[in-house]
């Protein structure tokens, strides 16, 4: 077995692969780095991926196309919004990030609305242009702007290796490569969920305009690579060959739209089971993506134990799955590179993935596929993960960083030269922490407008310039994030909230700044105050090495109201949250339950082979600990990667470096009049108000 795709042929190969993707030419700049351009033309499509009709985001006609890359050539990525001319009034625009991708020297091309770039708007395109200075690897393209991600704007990223330049360990032996994209997916739009999750969800500040509260419910289904069954409940039930008889009164029907399945139509000619078909005596890369926006899926193939190697495009130390619980959890952002041999009497076996710690969550299955056996759905009864819980401190504390990667690194090996920029910084010692970040995870009431939110240490976050980007304001100003900040005490007063409405539309400009001397991680009481909603920034110097101590509180406990809709009910939960950062990978450190208590559990955390991703799990009632280093200039968003949880306030922003931001590119797209930030009070009246008569697709 050789390595796929060595040398030239990789890139001729990734070219063919990504014609698919639009890709319009690939060149080389006088002398420079090879430039791989692709134009991508986003509409809005109506189409039943899961058998179930709705509008759909798509890129060149097609639904999570997946885009290839080579280590050390540029990329220029036109993307087109050729969205419906009436869909703006509720639809701030495109946005494109490279989830995974540190993007070191490139802040301006991030991809994250109103952070880096305004949307881009309707009629207009904007090109992403940046040297990919990423190891070989497994990683996402999706949107960021908005709730585009829900609607199916997010597919595979790949980075195939430089040609020719040794990588500092080999890449695993396998035959061929194949892809899981899994997405969970709603019967709405992403902008229908949102306006109802912004509603008051105290029923005390409900009125007859503003609407109630609608929690987003579970997905309807599970896609795996754009493709499924919504009606897979009975597979999940331990039915066979069931799949599609399910009765639809299960699932929630958008208010006016028929509950009868569309099961064929013109843009429906058929929905199927995803076949990943393999040969009897190969093996495997397959690259697991999770792009959902609310589950932690469990992944299991049936007959067959998989071996993980690499997470989030850094290798780990090899471990099969029979050695964790049979099977991968992954969760919302996170990516496994698992080995599969085929090594089974060829027929057809389940890969089923199933939704975790939501109860009544939806189920997914492809098909293992042999080459030569007809292609049917398999007899057996689809393998389900066991019920041991809590998933998420099982798992992800057992995949470490690749003892080969370490040797590499000390041995201060040659093939180090050859490394992208973060694997470089893997292959290093961990440095000390420099500063010490203790981030309380709430999920307060808002006191004026009732809205639900989640909140770090008491800020409900938003991107809250007046119609602008911050990264604009801050290159503008270097100055302009001390002469925007709020004084804590303006707005923290005990037992009231100085919030304003105005402030929640995020139309303040206040910053709020927390930071901790680097003496040990303090675990203070949270003040009795309620909670603001606002621009949260945290800045940086150059070379601060941050620990981040993060910690799941219960509801709201900044002030003790645990009000829910309704009498005699509380609300004291906390709940999963798989944490990424941009522009940086991070040291997973540990988790654990209940409040991180430095005299006990620091001695308990892996300093020695810690894995470094881009994603890691905050785990349920529980905590965790992460290490980076400052040492990429620009404003990079720290926040959960489940869509609401981020929509609803979970996040703020790094500002690191501030006076070393490269260069404006020109050509960034202009803000339009009126800004959609994720906070706005979104009833039919203002809606209406802000935006025109014509709601697209008001609930
Ligand atoms: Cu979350």
């Amino acid at each position: 077995m050789g390595r796929p795709l060595p040398g030239a042929a990789a890139t001729l190969a990734a070219l063919l692969l990504a014609a698919a993707a639009g890709t319009v030419a690939a060149a080389r700049a006088g002398g420079g780095a090879p430039v791989r351009m692709y134009d991508w033309h986003v509409t809005l499509d109506v189409a039943a991926p899961d058998c179930w009709q709705r509008p759909v985001l798509r890129v060149n006609g097609q639904l999570s196309p997946t885009l290839e890359v080579v280590q050390g050539e540029e990329l220029q990525l036109t993307v087109y919004n050729d969205l419906p001319s009436d869909m703006p009034n509720v639809h701030p625009g495109l946005s494109v990030h490279w989830h995974g991708f540190d993007m070191k020297g490139y802040p301006w091309y991030d991809g994250t609305a109103y952070v880096e770039h305004c949307p881009i708007q309707v009629g207009s395109s904007f090109t992403y242009r940046f040297r990919v200075d990423e190891p070989p690897g497994t990683y996402m393209w999706h949107g960021h702007a908005g709730n585009d991600r829900v609607d199916g704007l997010a597919g595979p990223l790949i980075v195939r290796p430089k040609p020719g330049v040794a990588q500092p360990i080999p890449a695993p032996q396998y035959d061929e490569e194949r892809v899981l994209f899994i997405d969970d997916w709603w019967h709405t739009t992403g902008a229908a969920i949102a306006m109802r999750l912004n509603r008051p969800f105290d029923a005390n500040r409900t009125t007859n305009t503003s609407g109630a509260w609608a929690w987003a419910n579970n997905p309807q289904g599970i896609l795996i690579n754009g493709r499924g069954y919504y009606g897979d409940c009975k597979l999940n039930a331990g039915g066979v060959n069931t799949a599609i008889n399910c009765s639809v009164d299960q699932y929630w029907v958008p208010p006016g739209a028929s509950a009868v399945q569309p099961w064929a139509s013109a843009v429906n000619p058929g929905c199927a089971h995803e076949n990943v078909t393999v040969e009897a005596g190969k093996t495997y890369l397959v690259r697991i993506i999770s792009a959902t926006s609310l589950l932690y899926t469990t992944v299991c193939f049936e007959g067959h134990d998989v071996t993980i190697v690499a997470a989030d495009a850094v290798p780990v130390e090899p471990i099969k799955a029979s050695a964790l619980n049979g099977c991968v959890d992954i969760n919302s952002g996170q990516r496994y590179d698992v080995l599969l041999k085929a090594d089974q009497q060829p027929g057809n076996f389940w890969i089923s993935v199933q939704g975790q710690f939501r109860p009544g969550s939806p189920s997914g299955y492809a098909v293992l596929h042999y080459k030569g056996v007809n292609e049917t759905l398999p007899a057996t009864k689809a393998p389900q993960p066991d019920s041991k819980q809590p998933w998420t401190l099982e798992q992800e504390a057992q995949i470490v960083m690749s003892s080969a990667l370490l040797q590499a690194g000390a041995a201060g090996s040659n093939g180090t030269a050859g490394a992208a920029a973060f694997l470089k910084q893997a292959l290093s010692p961990m440095p000390a922490a420099t500063l010490n970040m203790l981030l309380n995870i709430t999920q307060p009431l808002m006191n004026q407008t009732g809205q639900l939110r989640w909140a770090i240490n008491n800020v409900a976050g938003q991107v809250s310039p007046p119609c602008q980007a911050l990264l604009d304001l801050v290159k503008k100003d270097p100055r302009w994030i001390e002469k925007n900040l709020a004084s804590p005490a303006a707005y923290n007063q005990p037992g009231s909230n100085a919030s304003t409405l105005g402030k929640e539309e995020g139309r303040s400009g206040k910053v709020e700044v927390f930071l901790t001397a680097a003496d040990g991680a303090a675990n203070p009481t949270p003040p009795p105050v309620y909670p603001t909603a606002g621009t949260h920034l945290v800045p940086l110097k150059r070379g601060d090495v941050v620990q981040v101590v993060m910690q799941n509180l219960p509801a709201n406990s900044n002030n003790g109201d645990y009000r829910i809709p309704g009498p005699g009910a509380s609300r004291n939960a906390t709940e999963q949250h798989p944490m990424h950062l941009h522009g940086h990978h991070f040291w997973v450190l540990g988790s654990g339950n209940g409040m991180y208590d430095p005299a006990k559990n620091a001695a308990q955390l892996n300093t020695k082979n810690p894995p470094f991703r881009d994603t890691a799990t905050l785990p349920k009632n529980g905590w965790v600990v992460l290490r980076f280093v400052a040492d990429n200039p620009g404003l990079w968003i720290f926040h959960c990667h489940l869509l609401w949880h981020e929509y609803m306030g979970m996040l703020f922003v790094l500002a690191e470096a501030v006076d070393e931001l490269p260069r404006r590119p020109r050509n960034l797209p202009p803000c339009p009049e009126t800004c959609i930030y994720n906070a706005a009070p979104w009833t039919k009246p203002y809606v209406q108000e802000k935006f025109g008569k014509s709601g697209f697709e008001l609930p």
